[in-house]
């Protein structure tokens, strides 16, 4: 029989004009971002800006220069990849140029930095960011992300303040997002109204709305956790990672593990498939390893916006009262039915089928 042929490519692929830029879904939305001046808006397209440029340096790392170490111990007493202090700067640059924020908090800075004081007047921005999440994964070329977080500041906040008003509850976040720059690079971002996907298209250097409205499936289909920890980890919570690799009754298969090292491609994994983020506490890190600042809340808020749940394993991400920018926190993040069952575990309960 003669072949069909080939449907033309503009068959296969939607061309970009068939997608909503970033641009557009951020003036379409304006009117519920809250106060809607278009401050707001100008901060979300300042992030976007910088994700662009630390996403063409990611692509380009191996011919760059950028691949290695600085040399430089950061505050977490981390070696300091130079795409971590890349994409920290590349951050600051663009949230400084664009003028809306007033505070940013980096995992790679000890202390916030104040900007734009001048912004007595408008509402006025905290950002507080992971500039590169899992940059242990960059000189593999294995995918990492950026992870940010966006509160509105107090009014009776004052840049000279010695004790720092600016850590609200994860609960304060007026917007939350990361960028995963894998196979792609798309930004994930929520402002309290559903949680949409951008993909990158560097033809034309303009992030598309990819995935609009994100659920997490209430069922899992994988696990991420670093099991060479186990032997440290809490019997209740050894107890839940036997009863999560269990053999499902009808399909007689397991769920499946995935562990990339970077927090945010296993997130986004988990968000679009279903599943669990575990980094529990260990000998290691006594408090947990993921930041509350900036990863555990903005990931928290944006997981609960797309229906799913996050906790330190017994109390809500989003409640826990901040202490300091660095501090650490445990992290049970993904799917509902998965957090809750862990819960249960570490409450010393038996899962519930
Ligand atoms: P470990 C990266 O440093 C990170 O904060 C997360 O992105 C990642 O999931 C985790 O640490 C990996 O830590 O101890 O398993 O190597």
């Amino acid at each position: 029989m003669a072949q069909s042929p080939p449907r033309p490519r503009t068959e296969q692929f939607q061309e970009p004009e068939s997608f909503l830029t970033l641009e557009q879904f951020i003036i379409d939305q304006q009117e519920t971002f809250p106060h809607s001046t278009g401050a707001f808006s100008r901060l979300l397209r300042d992030l976007s800006v910088a994700a662009k440029i630390i996403s063409r340096n990611i692509r380009r790392a191996g011919i760059l220069d950028v691949l290695g170490e600085t040399g430089v111990v950061n505050v977490q007493d981390e070696k300091q990849k130079k795409l971590d202090d890349i994409a920290h700067q590349e951050l600051v640059r663009a949230l400084r140029r664009g003028g809306e924020c007033c505070l940013i908090g980096s995992e790679e800075q000890s202390d916030t930095i104040s900007m734009n004081p001048s912004r007595e007047d408008r509402e006025r921005y905290a950002v507080f960011f992971d500039p590169l999440d899992g940059s242990s994964n960059i000189d593999v070329n294995a995918s990492v992300g950026t992870i940010f977080s966006v509160y509105l500041l107090p009014d009776e906040w004052d840049p000279d303040d010695v004790i720092d008003v600016s850590l609200q509850r994860g609960a304060e976040q007026v917007a939350a997002g990361y960028v995963a720059y894998g196979s792609s690079t798309m930004l994930v971002f929520t402002t309290g109204n559903g949680v949409n996907g951008f993909t990158l298209d560097p033809s034309i250097g303009e992030f598309l709305l990819s995935h609009p409205n994100l659920r997490i499936p209430n069922e899992g289909t994988m696990y991420s956790v670093n099991e060479a920890d186990v032997d440290d980890f809490a019997p209740e919570l050894q107890a839940f990672l036997r009863w999560i690799k269990r053999k499902d009754p009808e399909t007689k298969r397991r769920i499946r593990a995935r562990y990339i090292g970077s927090f945010v491609s296993d997130f986004h994994r988990n968000l679009l498939s279903g599943g669990i983020y575990v980094y529990p506490v260990s000998t290691e890190y006594p408090d947990g390893k993921l930041r509350l600042m900036y990863e555990a809340n903005p990931m928290a808020f944006l997981v609960e916006q797309a229906g799913g749940r996050a906790t330190d394993g017994h109390q809500r991400i989003l409640d826990l009262e901040p202490t300091s920018l660095h501090q650490r926190t445990p992290l049970y993040i993904g799917s509902t039915r998965l957090v809750e069952a862990a819960e249960r575990f570490l409450q010393g309960e038996q899962a519930r089928t």
